[in-house]
């Protein structure tokens, strides 16, 4: 049976009476191609770091029809299931359309006016009393690239707080810290089509086949490869590999490691390149002591031989991609492992080669654009605060005194949190994220808001778990009703634009942005004259110009003709083909001497060990239907059906020891928490002392048990492993 039928049998819908029908592609790569619309507008997938380039249907002011567009570079006309429902997001229940205030309890009606008026005043009011830094603002990775930078100007700039970060420190932050401590620089080195090229492609931690599902047709195309998989988890990508590698959770970093040393004694590393362009080879090696074969094999699970074959595919390759995602960043050892991800690229120069790069692949559809033009953890175009250089330079192209500058970050998202707990932040902004449901260790965090004196939620949807909470929520336009740019994964910029108006009273991030700084006065000094995101397009074209990610060379109409372009593009760069494609080519690295640095890393256990009243390990992740917190996707009928609740996965001989039968329902506990009846799914997709559970589901909130465990170096929470024990599920705790 082909992937439509079961899809429709199984989600009940006809066919026939689909909006859209189906090409014959395989698994997750079908194309819709009715056109019940009467006009179609270009624009860009709003879910995945892919960056699909998507046409929107519109019939009398809805968008009624998605379908992928042919000429995109990244996905030539091809979709999966959340990309080919998206419209649905835009008319489905739940969204917010009207600004609203808590009075006596509840939550309000009001105007616009009033809105921005009481957010500024209250927000004023408690800087006044405790301080510019007692507001905090945590943002997103799925706002347009122009909101972004607009954000981090009223936030830094106008509000004076740094403390302002986003959810990409749940999920990018490990990936960022380790491009800059290697590279000198943020900035993903490679290109999706390295993954067509490469003849050794080696995944760590990324289930590409659910979270990144039309990367699995570069996959298709190249035939020579050989495809290594790294995951507990018996994922979909585990088996389309060719050597899959179920290494014990969080042992990465000894696989690598070990890797790492058998290429440096059987001299399969490129010493002239490490001569030329790296730092640290010793001080690398001598790190490497410890990492026999035998020690990695008994951290890892492997065996020896499977570990030396691993070694030797990737250190004879001619052109080697390590692709990872959250298996690795999700981990309090996660910088240190994106560290030895990338010694393992240098040594071999499997970086700014075509084939070869270590490349941390993205989530959200924009996660890049804040990275790049944000104001959070960096200044905009990957400056630095410490550099006096840096600041020096913006302050000049914003025609700002260079004091106004900040000249560090401030508190990361966890430290956001712990600050409210403590009260040193009073008031919070929280845009385009729902931690209710994302955050670990969910009592810490309601906790933490519980203290505050206000809080705003700004969002698409109402109510969601954090929004019920809010002394104020703001009714924001989604995709499909907003214009500007997302930069995907392989560092390409896309446009995303508006088919139709939001609803009710709901407006755009960026005019909420605007009409707050014109209310706070800065409007004027921060935004002059602008109106729309183009005006904050080319502001940031000339704020990029010279840098990394320079935009110089990309307007709105080049990228309408492209599809899509990767920067840097400085000028002249949209319509060369010859620009270079990815980073580094020339060995030269964004540090001050011009090399990157091989950073010694030491493997150590995940915090919390299992031990006997809580014996198995707790791994947390996705589902291909749902997109997070389910706020957009848990109003699409074909998804939520095929996805409707919440599952734990659990091996036969865990099962069998527990006395549990498949589809119970049993309650995972950890000693934060519990998450109360969750039907079991026997299978060996998991290993033995291992379970999964999904975290999209807040009636199952897989963040009510994990812990408060994050990243020295990046503060990513550990949220792939901790210790829990399963119980067949008792009325009592229904
Ligand atoms: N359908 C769908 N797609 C999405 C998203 C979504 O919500 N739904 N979200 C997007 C976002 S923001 C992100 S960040 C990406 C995330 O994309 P992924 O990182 O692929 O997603 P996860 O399921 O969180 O985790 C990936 C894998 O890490 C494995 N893992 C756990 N522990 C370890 C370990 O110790 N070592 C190794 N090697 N692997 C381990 C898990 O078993 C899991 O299979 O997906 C993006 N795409
Ligand atoms: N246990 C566990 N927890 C995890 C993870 C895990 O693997 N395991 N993964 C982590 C990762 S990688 C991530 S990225 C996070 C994601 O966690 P969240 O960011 O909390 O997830 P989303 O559901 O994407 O929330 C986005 C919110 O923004 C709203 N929204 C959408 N578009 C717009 C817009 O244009 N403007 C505004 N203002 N609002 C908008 C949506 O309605 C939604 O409420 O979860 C993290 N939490
Ligand atoms: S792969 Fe990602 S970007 Fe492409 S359609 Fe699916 S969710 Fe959207
Ligand atoms: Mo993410």
């Amino acid at each position: 049976m082909n992937l439509l039928r079961w899809l429709a049998q199984k989600s009940g819908l006809d066919i026939r009476s689909a909006e859209y029908s189906y090409g014959e592609d395989p698994v997750l790569g079908f194309t819709s191609n009715r056109k019940h619309a009467d006009r179609w507008v270009n624009s860009t997938c709003g879910y995945c770091s892919v960056g699909c380039g998507m046409q929107l249907g519109v019939r009398e002011g809805k968008v009624v029809s998605v379908r992928g567009n042919p000429d995109h570079p990244v996905n030539l006309g091809k979709l999966c299931p959340k990309g080919l429902a998206e419209h649905y997001a835009i008319d489905a229940n739940g969204r917010a359309k009207y600004p609203l205030l808590r009075k006596n309890g509840q939550l309000a009606r009001i105007g616009w006016d009033v809105a921005i008026d009481t957010l500024v005043e209250r927000f004023r009011k408690i800087q006044q009393k405790y301080g510019p830094e007692s507001l905090g603002i945590v943002s997103t990775g799925q706002l347009v690239t122009e909101e972004f930078y607009a954000l981090g100007k009223l936030v830094q700039l106008g509000f004076g707080t740094t403390n302002y970060d986003g959810n990409t420190t749940l999920c990018m932050s490990t990936a960022v810290a380790g491009y800059k401590r290697s590279f000198g620089s943020d900035g993903p080195p490679g290109a999706y089509e390295d993954l067509e090229v490469a003849d050794v492609i080696l995944l760590i931690g990324a289930n590409i086949a659910e979270n990144h599902p039309i990367l699995c047709t570069r996959l298709e195309a190249n035939s020579a490869k050989t495809l290594i998989v790294a995951d507990p988890r018996v994922t979909k990508t585990a088996m389309m590999a060719d050597v899959y590698l179920p290494v014990k959770p969080r042992s990465d970093l000894a696989l690598i490691n070990a890797i790492l040393r058998i290429l440096i004694d059987e001299e399969l590393y490129n010493k002239e390149y490490v001569e030329l362009h790296t730092t640290g080879f010793a001080e690398l090696r001598a790190s490497l002591a410890p990492y026999t074969v035998d020690y990695a094999a008994s951290i890892t699970g492997l065996s020896p031989e499977l570990i030396r074959k691993t070694a030797l595919l990737y250190g004879n390759a001619k052109a080697a991609f390590i692709g990872w995602t959250m298996g690795v960043n999700h981990s309090t050892k996660g910088t240190e492992t994106v560290n030895a991800i990338n010694n393992l690229a240098l040594i071999t120069q499997n970086i700014g080669r075509p084939g070869a790069s270590p490349f941390s692949i993205t989530g959200q559809c924009n996660a890049m654009g804040t990275r790049e033009a944000g104001f959070s953890s960096g200044l905009p175009g990957y400056r630095k605060f410490e550099s006096s250089e840096d600041r020096e330079e913006l302050a000049r192209l914003w025609n700002l005194p260079v004091d106004r500058i900040p000249t560090k970050r401030g508190l990361a998202y966890p430290d956001i949190i712990e600050a409210a707990v403590s009260r040193k932040i009073r008031a919070l902004w929280i845009i385009g994220t729902n931690p209710l449901v994302s955050f670990p260790n969910i009592d810490v965090l309601k906790h933490g808001l519980g203290n505050l004196d206000f809080l705003v939620v700004q969002d698409g949807f109402h109510p969601t778990p954090t929004t019920e909470l809010a002394d104020m929520v703001l009714p924001a336009a989604i995709w499909g009703e907003k214009e500007g740019t997302y930069t995907n994964s392989e560092r390409r910029v896309s446009k995303v634009n508006a088919a139709v108006k939001p609803p009710g009273e709901a407006r755009r991030d960026f005019d909420i942005f605007l009409a707050v700084a014109e209310r706070l006065g800065c409007g004027k000094e921060l935004f002059p004259g602008w109106r729309n995101p183009s005006d904050a397009f080319e502001e940031w074209r000339r704020v990029s110009t010279g840098r990394l990610c320079d935009y110089s060379g990309i307007t709105y109409a080049a990228l309408e003709t492209a599809g899509g372009l990767q920067w840097p593009c400085p000028v002249g760069a949209s319509t060369n083909p010859a620009a270079p494609r990815r980073l580094y080519t020339d060995g030269r690295f964004q540090t001050d001497d011009g090399r990157a640095r091989l950073v010694p890393t030491q493997w150590a256990p995940f915090p919390e060990q299992p031990h006997p009243e809580f014996p198995l390990i707790l791994n947390t992740g996705r589902t291909v239907e749902h997109w997070h917190t389910r706020t957009k996707t848990g109003g699409i009928s074909i998804l939520q059906r095929l996805s409707p609740r919440a599952w734990l996965e659990m091996n036969p001989v865990d099962a069998g020891k527990l006395g549990l039968k498949p589809h119970e329902h049993v309650d995972v506990i950890s000693a934060r928490g519990r998450v109360s009846k969750v039907e079991l799914r026997i299978t060996e997709i998991v290993a033995p002392g291992q379970i999964f559970l999904p975290f999209h589901f807040v009636e199952s909130n897989a963040n009510q048990i994990t812990q408060s465990a994050f990243d020295p170096i990046s503060r990513e929470p550990n949220f792939k492993q901790c210790a829990v024990r399963v119980e067949k599920s008792s009325t009592a705790h229904a």
